[in-house]
């Protein structure tokens, strides 16, 4: 496979200005008619029309009226030339494509009967032959043409004009797009479908049709959806002063499909997993995600389709700017300084959990990467999450109000274009009068940076000395780094727990000081300081990095009852639990097991007190007492004993269990939520504790917590308690577990998102193995050709049940290679992260790096392999 370069990037040879399609849509065999007015582009230097193509029947292909006989064009792989084509040119294409046998769900596809696209990244060159890269930006019109009884609702982008009868019981809808855009922003639906809709007022004065599409029978799911829009509606308006630019918008959602959801103008198209809740089949994990999706979807509508990327290298200039929008949004829904910091502490466990991995394996790449080999592997972690941290830092560096300018600046220069992670780099440092060239390594190298501090208090003069050391260590091409420019915020505790007032250079800096590091080693003097302070560093995660100081548990602890900064104060906590789960961890691998293992009061103290004290969101005590995962724990080690780590965890969460026994039941009385079930914040925030509390409760599981657990499952009144129960029973190997799980299943076979939640309960309990997951996947409701389904099963196993995928003989990694080779023929994207849970191989005993090694060796061996597959397998071997 080739590899595609950054630094290769030229013009488009050709500029699109309208396209007519026409879709003749049959499952076995649609015909396209695409009629494209193109003009050269005179920034190009070379001069053939150039289109893309795949996996499609060129029919017929008319330049100006004329028909293009072989000799007027060539095909090259999936590029199609015609040299000599005069400036300004009309060109009509007919193409063939087969809807349903379309596994891939790139493209034009069928699910459950009906049509549906999804064409970012390069999904719209199968539909027909295109200039598909989204710095050719065009106007489309669009004619459906379907059988009428079979695919009654007809969408495309933007506006409706006409619709219609046709013979033989087909019908037709024409729709126009009144905004230019790029191809991957196409879509249509052609599906027997029913819509929950409203009229919903502008700040401008305008009106607009809102609609959210669904399967019959799942109207009583769309609620929160429809309400998650409006309110990123009014939210975009508010915050950013950005309008709805349509009278129309439509959310659709499908059973089968890659990714979360996508954007496409004025009709995005949505898996179903966020969009459909109530409180009978969802959580309040799922609320949450629909409404952070629902949110993020409609914001690409500024940040992605009105200002797109020149290319695909760029991506990270809608995405992290948009997960970052959307992250504010979700922060602001819940109003309170708590429940904004307890949404922080949720993105700094997911970098942690997913981006740091990602940093420092095999798959490491900038935030704007330099290369790639298949774009569909870069939609990661590192683009989104750390590239949402990187817009998160212009504005620590530039205050809220700076960064609003600079983003004001970013729309006025770039409306309607296609442009690049420098374009808003320099709207922001312009509006701001700084000069962020520095910055630009936030994007241009990878690795997590490590900020080793060292502090010094001298009494005599007052002073408090802070220097900072930056490193960041080598990835894949990358050997060097140069220092970062980086916000560290931070804060001085005094002895009683209240922040010092901040003195540096002689400014009054509050409470709170955003210390900028940009050299390697650099020194802060912080004056008039009564006393030896204990520092908070790194406040609010002011910057995606290690921080690496030798605290003690002294000070940890008065850290974690008193720190004023609720993201550290938790970091407290944390730092205090890896600690111990770290050296539980080194114990349990020597000894193999859990006997001699033991904890300290001061930590089971601290838990204990932070658990008890009501005068704290109960939100922010679950993520305080919510230990660092496994995944996390195996990340801080240099060999990698699955077994161990999950011993020492597991005999933690006892141990907590049994010693807070009384506290835990308190609390789990104390935040019971009677009435009607409603997924409001403060709501959210009890269940969640008191979940928790009964987690750790059948950790150590006594008759009484799993009788407690068993009544929760019997009597819940909404699926986030009932999960919550079986979890818990299930996880504790109760009596009980089997006989729940079929009733369970019994009782929502007909709610495919909740069967999926039934796998991966079971998927990633430490009891499953491989052996029972083969037997899981011969259950009737099980099949590897929907995304969601595979992921419940087969990916949730590899990557989410440490334990058994590593198994000593390497059952595991045979079935992974096994589940990789068979999804990779249907559908290359899902084959490719499932192929990820191999990423970091090298970090485990010789012994399993043998087998890891044979099973990657054997993905890489298949002659007929996706280029997305062979990308991440042949990384992780290189
Ligand atoms: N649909 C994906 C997202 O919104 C890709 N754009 O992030
Ligand atoms: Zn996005």
């Amino acid at each position: 496979p080739q590899t595609i370069y950054r630094k290769d990037y030229t013009a488009p040879t050709y500029l699109v200005d309208t396209v007519e399609l026409g879709f003749d849509l049959d499952p076995a065999r649609t015909i396209v008619a695409n009629r494209m007015t193109m003009r050269r582009n005179p920034d190009s230097i070379r001069r053939d029309i150039e289109l893309v193509g795949e996996d499609i029947e060129l029919v017929a292909i008319r330049l100006n009226g004329k028909t293009l006989d072989q000799s007027g064009y060539s095909i090259d792989g999936s590029v199609l030339r015609i040299p000599d084509a005069p400036d300004t040119v009309t060109l009509e294409i007919e193409t063939i494509c087969v809807p349903e046998s379309n596994t891939t769900l790139s493209g034009l596809y069928v699910s459950n009967g009906n049509f549906y696209t999804q064409c970012e990244a390069e999904g719209f060159r199968r539909i027909t032959w295109f200039p598909d890269r989204p710095d050719v930006m065009a106007r489309y019109m669009v004619m459906l043409r379907a059988d009428k009884a079979r695919f009654p609702v007809l969408l495309s982008n933007g506006n409706l004009v006409e619709e219609g009868e046709l013979p033989g019981g087909r019908h037709y809808a024409k729709w126009e797009d009144p905004f230019k855009k790029p191809s991957y922003l196409f879509a249509l639906v052609a599906a027997r479908l029913v819509c929950q809709e409203e009229q919903f007022p502008l700040a401008d004065g305008r009106t607009a049709l809102l609609q959210v599409w669904v399967e019959e029978g799942n109207l009583d799911k769309t609620d929160y959806a429809m309400q998650s829009l409006k309110h990123s509606i009014r939210w975009d308006e508010e915050r950013w002063g950005l309008e709805l630019d349509l009278d129309r918008f439509m959310i659709v959602a499908v059973g089968d499909f890659n990714m979360g959801a996508m954007e496409n103008k004025g009709l995005n198209i949505f898996n179903t997993k966020f969009v459909l809740a109530n409180p009978r089949v969802a959580t309040d994990i799922d609320f949450q995600g629909i409404e952070a999706v629902v949110g993020h979807e409609y914001f690409h509508n500024w940040t992605g389709n009105r200002v797109t990327c020149r290319d695909w290298f760029q991506l990270s200039l809608k995405e992290g700017l948009t997960v970052f929008r959307d992250q504010e949004f979700s922060a602001d829904m819940i109003g309170t300084e708590s429940g904004r910091a307890v949404t922080r502490i949720d993105q700094v466990r997911t970098l942690r959990q997913a981006q740091f991995p990602e940093d420092a394996g095999p798959m490491a790449h900038p935030v704007r990467p330099d290369s790639f080999v298949e774009i569909n592997n870069f939609y990661t972690v590192t683009v989104y999450e750390k590239g949402a941290e990187v817009v998160r830092m212009y504005q620590t560096l530039l205050g809220r109000d700076g960064f609003r300018k600079g983003m004001d600046l970013y729309f006025a220069r770039h409306d309607g274009q296609a442009v690049t992670c420098d374009d808003f780099r320099m709207a922001m440092a312009d509006a701001n009068g700084r000069d962020l060239t520095q910055f630009e390594r936030w994007y241009s190298q990878a690795g997590t940076p490590i900020v080793q501090a060292e502090t010094r208090y001298i009494e005599a003069t007052r002073t408090y000395e802070l220097r900072l050391i930056q490193t960041c260590p080598a990835t894949p091409g990358q050997p060097e780094k140069l220092p970062f420019h980086i916000p560290v915020a931070v804060g001085l505790l005094g002895k009683d727990g209240r922040d010092l007032p901040l003195t540096i250079d002689g400014q009054q800096k509050g409470n709170t000081a955003v210390l900028e590091l940009t050299e390697a080693d650099q020194t802060f003097v912080f004056t008039d300081v009564p006393e030896q302070p204990t520092p908070s560093i790194l406040r609010d995660f002011s910057a995606p990095v290690v921080l690496r100081h030798g605290y003690s548990d002294a000070e940890l602890v008065h850290l974690f009852s008193h720190d004023s900064d609720p993201v550290n104060r938790w970091e407290a906590g944390q730092r205090l639990a890896m600690g111990r789960l770290l050296k539980l961890t080194g114990m349990a691998g020597a000894n193999s097991g859990a006997d001699a293992l033991d904890l300290d009061d001061v930590f089971v103290e601290a838990m204990r007190k932070m658990l008890a004290d009501e005068s704290l969101d109960p939100a922010f005590r679950e993520q305080a007492l919510l230990l660092p995962t496994e995944s996390m724990i195996a990340d801080q080690l240099d060999v990698v004993n699955p077994l161990a780590i999950h011993t020492a965890r597991q005999f933690v969460r006892a141990d907590i269990g049994a010693r807070l026994r009384e506290e835990l039941l308190d609390q789990y009385q104390a935040n019971q939520t009677p009435g009607e079930y409603s997924p409001d914040a403060a709501s959210t925030a009890k269940r969640a504790l008191k979940n928790l509390a009964l987690s750790y409760l059948c950790a150590a599981p006594d008759a009484e917590s799993l009788a407690l657990a068993e009544r929760q499952f019997d009597e819940a009144t909404n699926m986030t308690d009932r999960v919550a129960a079986l979890s818990a029973l299930v996880h504790a190997r109760a009596p009980v577990a089997a006989e729940a799980l079929q009733r369970f299943y019994d009782e929502f076979q007909g709610e495919a998102l909740v069967v999926d939640k039934w796998f991966m309960m079971q998927a990633t309990s430490s009891t499953t193995d491989v052996a029972a997951v083969r037997e899981l996947m011969k259950h009737p409701a099980f099949t590897l050709r929907n995304p969601n389904r595979a992921r419940s099963l087969v990916a949730a196993f590899c990557s989410g049940n440490p334990v058994q995928f590593h198994a000593p003989d390497g059952s595991g990694y045979a079935f992974w290679a096994e589940q990789v080779i068979a999804l990779d023929a249907l559908n290359p994207q899902v084959a490719s992260r499932l192929s990820r849970a191999m990423d970091r191989w090298r970090r485990y005993s010789p012994a399993l790096q043998e087998h890891m090694k044979k099973a990657l060796q054997q993905v890489a061996g298949q002659a007929k392999l996706s280029n997305d597959v062979r990308e991440v397998v042949s990384k992780a071997l290189s």
